[in-house]
């Protein structure tokens, strides 16, 4: 039988180690032979989503997006791999129930949440980019966890805590999950 596709969708804080987890994630899927791609600001906020910017309304729309092209990608028997903040618990259940009431007669495509759980404190620690000192300038508004809510899952098929584990055990945690529920 061959792969079937399935969608992991990773959130939290800017600065989190989503996109760090992910892009591991992704390069151990491929050499397991598995077609994996992932879905990221760089390939849709500057592209798809480009007229999309921050308001609540702006992320209940990249998520909405982001969601219907996971899904495609899913159905095409391909893992996708989203790495979005996406802070509201409803813009994610949508996410999760757009997978889950896929074409009539198809099988439900699963979705697996992984919280990328890190205190906001090292988070802003971090700050790569310099966005979190910006924001508590004021100088960025409407910033996650700082201006603007994240709303952490309450029931995340996957925790991981990048501050406590090392990448590569980020990984093997959500590998193992995967492969406990068959998916590869
Ligand atoms: C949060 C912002 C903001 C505001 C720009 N709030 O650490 P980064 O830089 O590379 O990742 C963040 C990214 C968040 O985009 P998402 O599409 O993941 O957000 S959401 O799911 O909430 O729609 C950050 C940068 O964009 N960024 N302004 N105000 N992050």
């Amino acid at each position: 039988r061959g792969q079937r596709g399935f969608t992991v969708w990773f959130t939290g804080l800017s600065a989190s180690g989503k996109s760090t987890v992910a892009t591991a994630l992704e390069q151990h899927l491929l050499h397991l032979g598995l077609a994996a791609y992932r879905l990221d600001g760089d390939n849709i906020r500057f592209g798809l989503n480009k007229d999309l910017g921050f308001s609540e309304k702006d992320r209940n729309e990249n998520i909405r997006r982001i969601a219907e092209v996971a899904k495609l990608f899913a159905d095409s028997a391909t893992i996708a791999i989203t790495s979005f903040i996406s802070p509201y618990r409803a813009d994610r259940q949508m996410a999760r129930e757009l997978h889950a009431s896929s074409q009539a007669g198809d099988d439900p495509l699963p979705f697996i949440e992984v919280f990328v759980d890190v205190p906001l404190e090292e988070a802003e620690k971090r700050d790569p980019k310099g966005l979190y000192k910006k924001a508590r300038a004021g100088e960025i508004k409407e910033f996650t966890g700082i201006s603007a809510p994240y709303e952490a899952p309450e029931n995340p098929e996957i925790t991981i805590r990048t501050h406590e584990l090392s990448v590569e055990e980020c990984v093997q945690k959500i590998v193992d999950y995967l492969k406990e529920q068959g998916l590869i």
